[in-house]
């Protein structure tokens, strides 16, 4: 298919209707995950989107009347079924209706509780490789306590997330940590909240820095301090003398394959989420942010090209209210960020950044509230690169209201090689954000149900 300047491409996908949307693909050359998951409809409906309501999914009618699924051999087939239909559908391809991707790879199971490791499969965007502590042991953390970060005790976090081998972590019951010291996390963890309710809060935030293959899952993360100077661990073979930290929710350092997900932040004495130096192939999903100025960093310093390979998806998180900037701010780096609710507006912007980075914007659902612009570029002192005109920055299929606008740059084809580049996974239209983005944050899951 020829390049075909974006209003025409949409105008080409509205029109074409109910063709297969492998025709409306502007690009063949897209990764596997677009092949993977190109289900999900273009019929671009106009009727009331769903109001998906948190909690156990129960009512599938939804789905069926908007999903095009795709089969097993990668025939994607419109599904204008009936309830038996979808739950045969559903049966041999894996998905349970929620209508959101990465949701739906897991949350009709009600035996989750003794098939918790399936979740590792269920990543996308540029952090589906994250396996966390797949194949390894189920870790239960009994004890809330955090009394020596150099030395933890058994059946702390502390412990298990400073272990050697893949572990899978989980609670055996509800808990506050209040983390003395940063806790520095060893690669190949996955930190799974689900079936309880655990706040990490009042003292310091999590450090992922030289490792790769971490899942955050189902845990609030919130009121986040400055610590340290400290001795901590940060493997069973390395105690180190730590500064004083930046007092982030959490720091990614140099690490990759990071997948957060399902966890609610607020409130740090610096950024919620910031992965900076060199760090890449993450992906921030389902999370509900509120009540805090910078919300998310990628890349730290003008000085930092080691970020021009960088690369995250920012998608289905809610951000919530009282956020001020950075959902996120970007630099050097590719970002795709894609069906986010933006409803409860922004303070000073929602998608900034510095130093040329790639985004690309799709399906969000924008909703201004005093500050219209969604978009500002951010001249920190460093190279321009050419000039803010310059910087590739395109908005596909958002939807605003309320005065909110996106203010493009740099290539204005979607089908160009740089946003081939930046996109990681298949965009909703952006009428079902608000839906797919309604349980963010940490799921209330009970064992031998839905979540
Ligand atoms: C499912 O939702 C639809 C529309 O919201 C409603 O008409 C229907 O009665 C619901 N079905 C059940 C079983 O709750
Ligand atoms: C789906 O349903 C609509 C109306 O209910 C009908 O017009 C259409 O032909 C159906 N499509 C398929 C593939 O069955
Ligand atoms: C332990 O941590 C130190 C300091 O970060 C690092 O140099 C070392 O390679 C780590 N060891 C292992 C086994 O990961
Ligand atoms: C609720 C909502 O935002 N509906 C919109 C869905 O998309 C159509 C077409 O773009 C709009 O007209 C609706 O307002």
């Amino acid at each position: 298919m020829a390049p075909m300047p974006l209003n025409q491409f949409l105008l080409f996908c509205w029109v074409a209707g109910f063709t297969i949307l492998l025709e409306c693909s502007p690009s063949e050359s897209r990764p596997l995950e677009h092949l993977r998951f190109q289900a999900y409809t273009r019929h671009m409906d106009t009727s009331e989107p769903p109001k998906a309501a948190p909690g156990p999914v129960t009512n599938r009618s939804w789905n069926e009347k908007y999903v095009i699924q795709e089969g097993p051999n990668g025939i994607i087939q419109e599904r204008n079924s009936t309830e038996t239909e979808f739950d045969s559908l559903a049966a041999d391809w894996g998905t349970c209706g929620t209508g959101n991707p990465m949701d739906d790879c897991w949350r009709c199971d009600e035996n989750w509780e003794s098939h918790r490791q399936s979740l590792a499969t269920c990543a996308m965007g540029f952090g589906r490789d994250a396996i966390g502590g797949k194949n390894g042991q189920i870790y239960m953390v009994t004890s809330a306590e955090d009394d020596d970060a150099a030395n933890p005790q058994p059946g702390t976090l502390r412990y298990a997330a400073t272990r050697e081998e893949p572990l899978w972590i989980t609670f055996a019951k509800s808990m506050t940590i209040y983390l003395q010291e940063e806790l520095i996390l060893t690669s190949f963890k996955t930190i799974d909240g689900r079936g309880v309710d655990v706040h990490i809060t009042g003292g310091a935030g999590l450090t992922l820095q030289y490792i790769s293959n971490v899942i955050i899952h189902g845990i609030h993360i919130h009121d986040i301090k400055v610590t340290g100077p400290a001795r901590v661990m940060s493997n069973t073979t390395h105690v180190g003398d730590r500064g004083v930290t930046d007092g982030d929710a959490i720091n990614i350092y140099t690490a990759t394959q990071i997948w957060i997900d399902h966890c609610s932040f607020a409130n740090a004495a610096d950024g919620l989420i910031d992965a900076i130096h060199g760090s890449s192939m993450i992906t921030i999903s389902n999370n509900l942010f509120s009540n805090h100025d910078k919300v998310m960093l990628f890349g730290a310093h003008n000085i930092d090209t080691v970020d021009r390979e960088m690369k995250a998806t920012v998608a289905f998180n809610k951000f919530g209210a009282g956020l001020t900037q950075r959902m996120p701010r970007c630099r050097f780096g590719t970002f795709q960020i894609v069906n986010n609710d933006y409803s409860a507006g922004w303070g000073i912007y929602a998608i900034g950044g510095s130093e040329s980075p790639t985004i690309l914007s799709e399906g969000n659902h924008f909703v201004a509230s005093s500050e219209k612009e969604v978009t500002k570029r951010i001249d920190d002192g460093g190279d321009l690169y050419g000039g803010y005109q310059s910087w590739n920055w395109i908005s596909a299929g958002d939807l605003f209201a309320n005065g909110a606008y996106f203010t493009s740059s740099g290539d204005s084809s979607l089908s160009s090689p740089v946003y081939t580049e930046a996109f990681s996974l298949t965009a909703r239209p952006a009428n079902y954000t608000q839906a797919l983005a309604a349980s963010s944050g940490p799921l209330s899951c009970t064992p031998g149900q839905m979540c």
